[in-house]
């Protein structure tokens, strides 16, 4: 009973929240580094907001992130410390291919994820690579506009095979794109996608995504031929939508906008665009242009898992019902009033988790895997230093409760667990260090100031019991 014995525990990152060192060992320039800080960030992740580059007005918070490009061998020991057996992390396509359209990879940026995949090797943690983390070249947004551009699926799939040969004695676990329906939410950060004047953007979207999800299964064929051992995964942002009411405008609205959420999993694992998604899109003029192949790649090589972040359920009213709406993950959803709220005014609902294993369970009948949860609190260490993250604890216990019902009681394959941000990083939606989710406090502050020195706060302790006890020690 509980989870299985082999249920991979783990935390997780994404290179350009975390790494920093942007202008070291040949990496070019990407899309997360020129995200700024600060009330302009919106309108650029968004692609509202043209930024191509750094200017002096700015903060930029991926160019030293946690700095772990530095410190990744006291970061992955202190991983291996917590007991992970897993780590997941992102590749950053520009120490790879440093424009996005050269031929051969940059040596050094191979190297440096080698060593990485060294260093857990000696604590027997196994990487669960995501090949794109909200990450494009720069060099591929000026020449192509991003993932608008068909040309993007060469480039990425060159990306990938160079992955899967290189690293193919190292890892097995891979993950094709982050959070895949991010990018009808924030299209620059997702997908390096800008708006031109008079652009029909859901037009736009909709054809990058496209072409996301034709390179997402090419690359589940590819990882196959490189390494029949391999599995690959999608990954989307989850999270129930529940009706406002029972009023059925609003079950009906509520309904709708989970179907937004599925469709790029709809056509990930089941191999072929919904018939909902076909209508809507068709009646709407913005069905994407594709090649005849298409179709067939999507049929043909489906995701080997699910796996998704989970942070929050999401709450809709119809749409002539007015209400409060709440933060939450890029997302726009109504206040949820049955619960409580975080730091951020993200809502917290650890039986959200449950109903949403559920739900994604009874709907592909894969494999799941949770690879993001976890709680953006402000952390305060105490004159002696110590952060005292209660709060932290009580939530990941919360959530952990939820998942073990969901595989105990009602039978769900989950593959594993890793919390999101294991160890502080830069916050993908407001560009802060303060909003911390770690186990590892990071001495970094948003001024830019800090020792960057590494310290553990009090569920660090908690999640290690977690671990050794396999779930069963939750207190
Ligand atoms: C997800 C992303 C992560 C991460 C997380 C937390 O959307 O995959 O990259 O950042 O959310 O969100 P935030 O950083 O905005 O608090």
């Amino acid at each position: 009973m509980g989870f299985p014995e082999n249920f991979l525990w783990g935390g997780a990152t994404a290179a350009s929240q975390c790494e920093g060192g942007i202008w070291e060992g040949g990496r070019g320039l990407a899309n997360g580094d020129v995200c700024p800080a600060g009330p302009d960030r919106s309108a650029v992740i968004t692609g509202h907001k043209k930024m191509f580059e750094m200017d002096g007005e700015h903060t930029y918070p991926a160019v030293e992130a946690a700095d772990m490009y530095h410190h990744f061998k006291e970061d992955i020991r202190l991983f291996g410390e917590m007991g992970f057996k897993v780590y997941r992390l992102s590749i950053s396509w520009t120490r790879i291919f440093p424009n996005g359209d050269e031929t051969e990879p940059e040596r050094r940026g191979l190297l440096f994820y080698k060593e990485i995949f060294e260093e857990c090797r000696k604590y027997g943690i196994m990487p669960l690579v995501t090949i794109c983390h909200f990450d494009c070249p720069m060099g591929l947004v000026r020449a192509h506009g991003g993932w608008k551009s068909r040309k993007m699926i060469g480039h990425y799939l060159r990306f990938c095979r160079t992955l899967f040969e290189y690293y193919r004695e190292y890892v097995t676990y891979w993950i094709t794109f982050n959070e895949i329906n991010m990018i009808l939410h924030a299209p620059f950060l997702g997908a390096g996608i800008v708006f031109e004047e008079g652009e029909d953007e859901d037009k736009v979207r909709y054809q990058a995504a496209h072409h996301e999800l034709v390179a997402s299964a090419y690359a589940v064929k590819l990882a196959h031929e490189i390494n029949p051992d391999n599995k690959a995964g999608c990954m989307f942002a989850a999270g129930s939508t529940y009706p406002y009411t029972c009023r059925p405008e609003d079950v009906w609205e509520a309904l709708k906008t989970g179907q937004d959420n599925y469709f790029f999993v709809d056509v990930q694992a089941r191999g072929y665009y919904p018939s909902y998604a076909r209508k809507r899109l068709q009646a709407q003029g913005i069905w994407p242009e594709m090649e005849p192949e298409d179709e067939a790649a999507l049929r043909q090589y489906p995701a080997d898992f699910i796996s998704f972040s989970y942070y929050n359920s999401r709450c809709i009213a119809a749409p002539d019902s007015i209400q409060e709406e709440a933060e939450g993950n890029l997302f726009r959803s109504v206040k949820n009033p049955y619960l409580e709220y975080s730091d951020w005014g993200w809502p917290i609902d650890p039986l959200g988790l449950r109903i949403t294993l559920n739900e994604i369970y009874d709907r592909y009948q894969k494999p799941l895997f949770v690879v993001e949860n976890g709680l953006g609190a402000l952390d305060e260490p105490d004159e002696q230093g110590v952060i005292a993250d209660d709060y932290r604890i009580n939530y990941l216990r919360e959530h952990i409760r939820a998942m073990k019902a969901g595989v105990e009681e009602d039978g769900v394959d989950l593959m594993g667990y890793t919390s999101w941000g294991c160890l502080d990083l830069v916050s993908a939606s407001s560009g802060e260090m303060k909003k911390r989710y770690g186990f590892i406090y990071v001495d970094k502050q948003d001024d830019g100031s800090g020792t960057l020195a590494r310290r553990k706060k009090k569920s660090f302790g908690w999640y290690q019991k977690v671990i050794a006890s396999n779930g069963e020690d939750l207190e």
